[in-house]
């Protein structure tokens, strides 16, 4: 299943013409990395993004969705349920390096990528 992914991010970016570099999360007062994410329309706002976040951290994924379904960090096999309207908080400490997919596990929608270095 991982295997299949990697080729699918690889696939895109190739589509791409370019990898697009990793954005920098909100990083709080306490050194957390916080990523905001927001489904709605169908769509995950700002687009599929790829977030640079330093090994080792303290990682708050907050995802807010206009439907019910199920928040899944790959990898990590982290997951929340979020209902209609309202916001899931997945907090981890980031100890394994690579590209992780955030998804909506019941639609199969890919909401960001995390990418732990
Ligand atoms: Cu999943």
């Amino acid at each position: 299943m991982l295997v299949a992914i990697a080729a699918t991010v690889l696939t895109l970016a190739g589509c791409s013409g370019g990898q697009a570099a990793a954005i920098t999360p909100t990083v709080t007062a306490d050194g957390v990395q916080r990523v905001e994410l927001r489904y709605a329309g169908g769509a995950v706002q700002g687009g599929v993004r790829r977030f640079a976040i330093p090994a080792g951290s303290t990682v708050e994924l907050v995802v807010a969705s206009d439907v019910a379904d199920e928040v899944h960090l790959h990898g990590y096999d982290r997951a929340g349920f979020v209902t209609a309207g309202a916001t899931t908080t997945l907090r981890f400490v980031a100890g394994v390096k690579g590209v992780f997919e955030v998804e909506l596990e019941q639609r199969g929608a890919e909401l960001a990528q995390l990418e732990v270095s």
